[in-house]
Parts: structure tokens; C-alpha cells; sequence
């Protein structure tokens, strides 16, 4: 095979469907997860262009009130299950944290595989779920609607979650036992790359949290189908208890997304700074605490729901604790920053971008967080821009930023830097003209999941829409550099950013087994200076 210049990588080493479909190499099945979720990124994205069309006006004049529920529900599910949760952990964290513990592989490759094979088939049956007339509930399937009233797809979105449930549960454990016993020798816990803790506690709540809110849509499918009184009162069920059931796992979600691309975030900035970070252990254990802080708050979600004055302030006082660690991070990057040669490289740009409106989005949580302040706003389009803030101008910067970071290393091809930054400028722009006019109009009483609105919240709408072409544009541009540069792009060498960490000793792309010896670490492998090391074990 080898008798061209190219050397054997987990690219040429091997070729056809069978190669592809087969494969136990977690280089190759992170190449899979990115095909597959880029997919459900553009048909969520489609969903929210129609969404977006909409309320151009104030009628509702594009689509039928019945058809708008069903857009707005299928772009949240699509968005949430078979976009953010996979994203980062199943493309980057498959990719690199074998590397980055210095292994061959994930601790189980056949359950990695297995785990895209479960994820696609709950795909299918989202889509079949769309194609057929799709779902009206809203991406939280609240009950008694979901399980008695709608007459909507509900079960097949419900089975096609469920299922894919497992695909996160199997990572998680993937990840979990791979980091306690694959690591090299010499590369103690603290020696990790905060990438790897990140993951490490991403990892937790997915093994935690997922089992909870797949036993509960599998409950409404029950219920729906048996006629079972689980959620529905007039069956003697629960409707609160639904809501307890889902925010338990939804809310620690929001985590799964948000974590990993806080790693990713510590990565760059420790890149670009040409730094270590500042406070390695603090950033390493706030990715811990952020994950058993985030089972304490779901009560958040339920202020107005019926649950008592009581516990709305003890979930308003618990929610505010976890703002804690997240603002350690963010306290850290900057410290970083400060009096670093920071270079302006378009992965940079992302984890800027990052920084900036992650803390919009999360300061405006903490708005929410309060009791009173939210039973003027919940349910409003101020919801819909905070958690914009913290799942667009957060986890997908954040995804994007480590896609450019890593993109030479996966494919061993440089992109346009012009066009990245045109791109990522553009991304930031569209971004902040389509959701901050929603705070704006979300404060002034405009609610969610509506067809039609007051004719004076028209002009929020207009900037929203126009932000949201911006924006749609802007995403579109990297998947055109990105396809390109497979074939065009000059090569990128084994470290084009100077970088320090394992990925960047070894080849671009990596060889399929990505050390030829196993390395031997002794010092922490993101070290841009000597420094004090923390923690002996
Ligand atoms: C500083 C931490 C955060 C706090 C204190 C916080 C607080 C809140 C509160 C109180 C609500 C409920 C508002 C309501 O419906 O009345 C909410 C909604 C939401 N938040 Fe956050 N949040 C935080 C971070 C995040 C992050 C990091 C994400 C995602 C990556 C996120 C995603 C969401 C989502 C998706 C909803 C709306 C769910 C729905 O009703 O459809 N939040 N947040
Ligand atoms: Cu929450």
C-alpha cells in the first residue's frame, strides 16, 4: 500500500464503505459523528430559517399556527439531542482524548462504533418523526399535552431521544474509563489538559443525568400509548412530576453542552496566549464542581410551574452557586490573557467570541435565577436569548473555535485563514443581531412559541431575522473552506500553531494508532513555560 511519499495515516490507511463503516479507530468514528451531526446542524438550521421567516410579520401568514409549533419543536429537538449533546464530545473528545492521554485508542472501540450506529438509528426516527407531520409539544414535551392532547408524532420523537440516549450514556463511560486507565505513563491526573477534564465531567452527567430523561419521554410514550396515569391528572398522574422529571436531566444537559466547550476554551486561549493557564487546578476542578452543582438547580425551570415559594428559593439561591464556578473559569482565561502575546488566529477569534457572550448568556441566567425577575420574564423571548447566548455564542463557538483549532491535525490540511476570520467575524455579528433584539423584546412581554405577535414588536423581529441570514450565511462559508481544503489547502504540518500537548508531536493526520511508542510524559503536557506543577499522585 505504502509505496507513495504519503505516509500510512488513519486516512489512507484503508479505503471503501466497509473500511469506513467498520472501523474501530476513534480517528475515523469522530469523522463519522462530524458527518452526522453536520447534517442535523443544517436541518435544524432549516427548521429555524422557517421559524425565522414567520415572524418576518406579525400574522401569521407564512405557515399555519399548527405548522409553526411543529417548526419550532422539531429545531429544538433536532438542535439539543442531535447537535449540541453529540457535538464536541463525540467529533473532538472521540478524536483527541485517546491522543491526549497518550493511548491507542478509547478504552472499548467496538462500543464507540456501537455508539454512532445507536446514534444514527434515533436520528432515523427523529426524521421519520419530521417527515411524517412531525412534533408540536416543544422540545420539553410537557405533560399532559404530550401524553393526551397533541396529536403529533410524539411517540416517534420520543423513541428516536430514547435511543439516542444510549449513544451519550456509552461515550460517557467510553471517556470515563478511558482517562482512569489508558493514560501514559508519568501523565498524572494533573498533568491532564483541561480539554481532558472538561470531558472528564461532561462524561459524569451524561452516564448521570441521560438515563433520567430517557426513562421519562419513554414514560409519555407509555402513558400516551396505554393511557397509563403517569403525568396526566385526569388519569390520576402528575403533570409537576414531569417537569421535576425532565429539568433533572435538562438542566444538567445544558452542561453537557456548555463543559466541553468551556475545554476547548482553555485550550485556546492557553494556544494563543503562548501561556499556561492560570490556576490549572481551579479550571480542572470547576469543570467537577459546575457538573454536581448542575444536579442541584433544575427547580430553576419550575419557578412558575406550581412548586412552592419555599423551594423556588432554594433552587434561586443553589443556581446561583453554580454561577460561581463558571465565573472561575472565566476569571482564569483572562488571567491568562493578561500579558500573554496573545495572537489573533481565527480559532482565537471563536474563543473570544466565546468568553464575551457565554458571560451575557450566563449573567442573564443568573437574572433568571431570580425569583421574582423570572415571573416577569418566563416564557419569554428573554428565555429564548439567554440560552441562545450560552448554547450558540457558547457551545458552538466553542465547536467551531476547535474545529479550526484541530482541523490540520484531523486532516492534515491547513484553511484559508481569510476567509476564517471573514467567517468567524461573520458569525459574531449575525449572531448578536439575531438574539440580542430578543432580550429587548422578551422584556417587554413578547412571549415564546407564538405564530403571531403585537404589531410593535415587529421591529425586534425584522433585526432578528435579518441576524439570523447574517448568521446562516456565516455558517455556511467554513463548510465551503473546510471541504475545499481536503484537496487545495497547502499541508499543515505535525504543530502549524506551535502548540503544546500530545496531539501536536505526533503526525497530520495521526497514524492509526497514533504513537509508534508509547510516550512517556513528565512534565504537564500543556506547559507553555516551566512552571510548578500541582498535586502529586
Ligand atoms: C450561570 C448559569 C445559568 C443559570 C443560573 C441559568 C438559569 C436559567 C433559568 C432560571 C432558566 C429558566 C427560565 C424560565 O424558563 O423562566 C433558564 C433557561 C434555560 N437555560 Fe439557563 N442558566 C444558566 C446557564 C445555562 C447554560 C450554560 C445553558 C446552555 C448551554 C443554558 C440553557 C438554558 C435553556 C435551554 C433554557 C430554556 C429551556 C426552555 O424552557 O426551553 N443555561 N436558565
Ligand atoms: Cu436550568
Amino acid at each position: 500500500m505504502a509505496t507513495t511519499a504519503a505516509p500510512l495515516n488513519y486516512l489512507n490507511n484503508g479505503y471503501g464503505a466497509a473500511s469506513w463503516l467498520l472501523t474501530r479507530d476513534h480517528k475515523r468514528i469522530a469523522l463519522l459523528y462530524l458527518y452526522s451531526i453536520t447534517a442535523f446542524f443544517f436541518l435544524g438550521g432549516f427548521f429555524a430559517l422557517l421559524i425565522r421567516l414567520e415572524l418576518l410579520t406579525p400574522a401569521a401568514d407564512m405557515v399555519a399556527p399548527d405548522m409553526y409549533n411543529r417548526l419550532f419543536t422539531m429545531h429544538g429537538v433536532v438542535m439539543v439531542f442531535f447537535f449540541l449533546i453529540p457535538s464536541i464530545p463525540a467529533v473532538l473528545g472521540n478524536f483527541l482524548i485517546p491522543i491526549m492521554v497518550g493511548a491507542k485508542d478509547l478504552a472499548f472501540p467496538r462500543i464507540n462504533l456501537l455508539s454512532w450506529y445507536i446514534y444514527v438509528l434515533g436520528g432515523l426516527f427523529t426524521i421519520v418523526a419530521a417527515i411524517s407531520g412531525g412534533v408540536d409539544t416543544g422540545w420539553t414535551f410537557y405533560a399532559p399535552y404530550s401524553t393526551s392532547a397533541s396529536n403529533s408524532h410524539v411517540i416517534l420523537a420520543g423513541v428516536g431521544i430514547f435511543i439516542t440516549g444510549f449513544s451519550s450514556i456509552l461515550t460517557g463511560l467510553n471517556f470515563i474509563v478511558t482517562v482512569h486507565r489508558m493514560r501514559a505513563p508519568g501523565l498524572t491526573w494533573f498533568r491532564l489538559p483541561l480539554f481532558v477534564w472538561a470531558h472528564y465531567a461532561t462524561s459524569l452527567i451524561m452516564i448521570l443525568g441521560t438515563p433520567v430523561i430517557a426513562i421519562t419521554v419513554l414514560l409519555v410514550a407509555v402513558e400516551r400509548g396505554l393511557h397509563l396515569g403517569i403525568f396526566d391528572p385526569a388519569l390520576g398522574g402528575d403533570p409537576i412530576l414531569f417537569q421535576h422529571l425532565f429539568w433533572f436531566y435538562s438542566h444538567p444537559a445544558v452542561y453537557i453542552m456548555i463543559l466541553p466547550a468551556m475545554g476547548v476554551v482553555s485550550e485556546l486561549v492557553q494556544a494563543f496566549a503562548r501561556k499556561n493557564i492560570f490556576g490549572y487546578s481551579f479550571v480542572a476542578f470547576s469543570s467537577l464542581a459546575i457538573a454536581v452543582i448542575g444536579f442541584l438547580v433544575w427547580g430553576h425551570h419550575l419557578f412558575v410551574a406550581g412548586q412552592s415559594t419555599y423551594a423556588g428559593l432554594v433552587f434561586s439561591l443553589i443556581s446561583f452557586f453554580v454561577a460561581i464556578p463558571s465565573a472561575v473559569k472565566v476569571f482564569n482565561w483572562t488571567a491568562t490573557l493578561y500579558k500573554g502575546s496573545v495572537s489573533w488566529d481565527s480559532p482565537m477569534l471563536y474563543a473570544f467570541g466565546f468568553i464575551g457572550l457565554f458571560t451575557i448568556g450566563g449573567l442573564t441566567g443568573l437574572f433568571l435565577a431570580t425569583l421574582g425577575m423570572d415571573i416577569h420574564m418566563h416564557d419569554t423571548y428573554f428565555i429564548i436569548a439567554h440560552f441562545h447566548y450560552v448554547m450558540v455564542g457558547g457551545a458552538i463557538f466553542g465547536y467551531l473555535g476547535g474545529l479550526h483549532y484541530w482541523w490540520p491535525k484531523i486532516t492534515g490540511r491547513m484553511y484559508p485563514e481569510g476567509w476564517a476570520k471573514f467567517a468567524a467575524l461573520n458569525i459574531f455579528v449575525g449572531f448578536n443581531l439575531t438574539f440580542f433584539p430578543q432580550f429587548i423584546v422578551g422584556y417587554l412581554g413578547m412571549p415564546r412559541r407564538y405564530a403571531m405577535y403585537a404589531p410593535e414588536f415587529q421591529v425586534y423581529n425584522v433585526l432578528s431575522t435579518a441576524g439570523a441570514t447574517i448568521l446562516g450565511v456565516g455558517y455556511l462559508i467554513p463548510m465551503i473552506y473546510f471541504a475545499w481544503s481536503l484537496k487545495h489547502a497547502p499541508r499543515a504540518g505535525d504543530n502549524p500553531w506551535g502548540a503544546r500537548g500530545l496531539e501536536w508531536e505526533i503526525p497530520s493526520p495521526p497514524p492509526t494508532e497514533n504513537f509508534t511508542a508509547t510516550p512517556i510524559v513528565t512534565e504537564g503536557t500543556h506547559q507553555y513555560a516551566p512552571s510548578r506543577e500541582v498535586g502529586i499522585v
